[in-house]
């Protein structure tokens, strides 16, 4: 086992959640130390009922990220992302807690998305997710665990395509198998979103006796299964009514925040794996074979915490691709992708018209946007983003439709959307700089050219993050 330097003290040896995953066998040694590995720097998004950030477990680690049942009105809690049900409070410690957390250094990202009863709606948790995926810095692991779920039938499949959208751009999704229905009958995790995305790592629940718990869903849904107790043996964790309180829960919203923490340990000792190499590592690490009660179709996989470095593969899929058409030319920008373990030592820029390939340019890492020139007004392109690094090439964009190649001229009353597209289904803002308000102005969702002169516009996902800095030169 790796080195022991995590600090237990406070509510151990209750924490048995924790001295059962660093070992492979039974009995408890009464050792719940689990690597020097803390999650440093590593942001985890809770996705939950908001978080108690003054907990004691937390240490100032919680930063608050969207509230979203403040913002529809109803179910207030003040701070903003503070916790009214208990639920995210909990789930976050098991995740990040300094004693009862697995990963007692990383940062929680606090989304709330359930209300003073733990109930919410789908609308709520996909508008949630979307604003995690434009905050999320591309090509940096993160984590965002999802201790909830819906039946597929009550339009699931709207959270599902969110989280395989996060899980594209780069963030490691762990989720909680569901706690049977309504009577506690361990179902199908198949039939539940989001534990039936596919790259999503889908956690299954187990007693202090390594039996799969009786509530918890099943199936080949699952990718693992962790501690999430019983009510003889529940599982202890930080609470929302005082900074020191603490209380038992029982479920598999315990086990999923487990590997949630470990995710986060794996990003921190190699930032730049993208989120398959992690969870490929979590699932082949885990011990197989150990537990009894599990059905003949669900993996007999019990969570280990095993922090050996990971080998390196190719990047990922560079993100966030946005062309701006300017005068006969089209300039791309992305955000660099996850590296596979490994340096990116070149990025290509693809242009083409009519899926035939015009030009290819080659850029030095680092440098993430390009500009393809003498282009023919009056066509729209296409642009196509790939990254190598020396295990090889990696995983190329989606082809990016430009906007229509033309020339800006004064008087030119065009849709925002006609001069710059974004690669995905997220919303692009614009703002244009004072410095140019004289030049170009955005009216509504249109932008007006007033005089001859360069107008910059700052682009931005509607869900926040980065903004791309484009000129656009406007000619008389
Ligand atoms: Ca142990
Ligand atoms: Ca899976």
């Amino acid at each position: 086992m790796v080195s022991a330097t995590t600090a237990v003290s406070a509510p151990l040896p209750d924490a048995w959640h924790l001295d059962r995953i660093n070992q492979q066998q039974l009995p408890l040694d009464s050792n719940a130390a689990l690597s020097a590995l803390t999650g440093a720097g590593i942001n985890i998004y809770i996705v939950d009922s908001g978080v108690l950030a003054t907990h004691e477990q937390f240490g100032g680690r919680v930063v608050p990220g969207i509230d979203i049942p403040t913002s529809m009105g109803d179910s207030v809690v003040n701070p903003e992302t503070s916790d009214c049900d208990g639920h995210g409070t909990h789930v976050s410690a098991l995740a990040a807690g300094s004693t009862v957390g697995v990963a007692p250094q990383a940062r929680i990202i606090a989304v709330r998305v359930l209300d003073c009863d733990g109930g919410g709606n789908v609308n709520d948790v996909v508008e949630a997710l979307k604003w995690i995926r434009g905050h999320h810095q591309s090509g940096v692991a993160a984590i965002a665990n999802l201790s909830l779920g819906v039946d597929l039938g009550d339009n699931g499949r709207a959270i599902d395509t969110q989280v395989a959208a996060l899980i594209e751009e780069g963030i490691v999704v762990t989720v909680a198998a569901g706690n049977g229905d309504e009577n506690g009958q361990s179902v199908n995790a198949c039939n539940i979103a989001p534990g039936d995305v596919p790259r999503a790592l889908t956690v299954g629940a187990t007693t202090i006796t390594d039996s799969m718990a009786t509530y918890s869903n099943s199936g080949p849904c699952i990718d693992l299964l962790a501690p999430g107790g019983t009510s003889q043996r529940p599982v202890l964790s930080a609470w929302k009514t005082s900074p020191t309180a603490y209380d038992n829960d029982v479920g598999t919203s315990m086990a999923s925040p487990l590997v949630a923490g470990y995710a986060a340990l794996l990003a921190q000792q190699q930032p730049g794996l993208c989120t398959d190499q992690i969870a490929n590592a979590i699932v082949a690490r885990a011990t197989p074979g150990v537990l009894t009660g599990v059905s003949s179709t669900t993996p007999n996989r019990l969570l280990f915490i095993n922090t050996a470095p990971i080998d390196a593969g190719v990047p990922g899929q560079p993100s966030h691709v946005v062309t701006t058409v300017d005068n006969a030319s089209v300039v791309a920008s992305w955000d660099a992708p996850c590296d596979g373990g490994s340096p990116i030592t070149s990025t290509t820029a693809s242009l083409l018209r009519n899926g035939k390939v015009l030009a290819r340019k080659t850029v030095a890492p680092g440098k993430t946007a390009v500009r393809f020139s003498g282009l023919k007004n009056n066509y729209k392109y296409q642009v196509v983003i790939k990254a190598r690094n020396a295990v090889g090439e990696g995983v190329a964009t989606h082809r990016v439709t430009t906007g229509m190649v033309r020339s800006l001229r004064v008087g030119l009353n065009t849709p925002l959307t006609y001069v710059a597209t974004f690669g995905g289904d997220l919303e692009l803002g614009w703002n244009v700089a004072a410095s140019s308000r004289s030049i170009c102005r955005v009216m509504g969702v249109n932008v007006r050219f007033l005089r001859p002169g360069t107008c910059k516009v700052g682009l931005r996902t509607n869900a926040g993050g980065t903004p791309v800095l484009r000129s656009l030169r406007v000619s008389r």
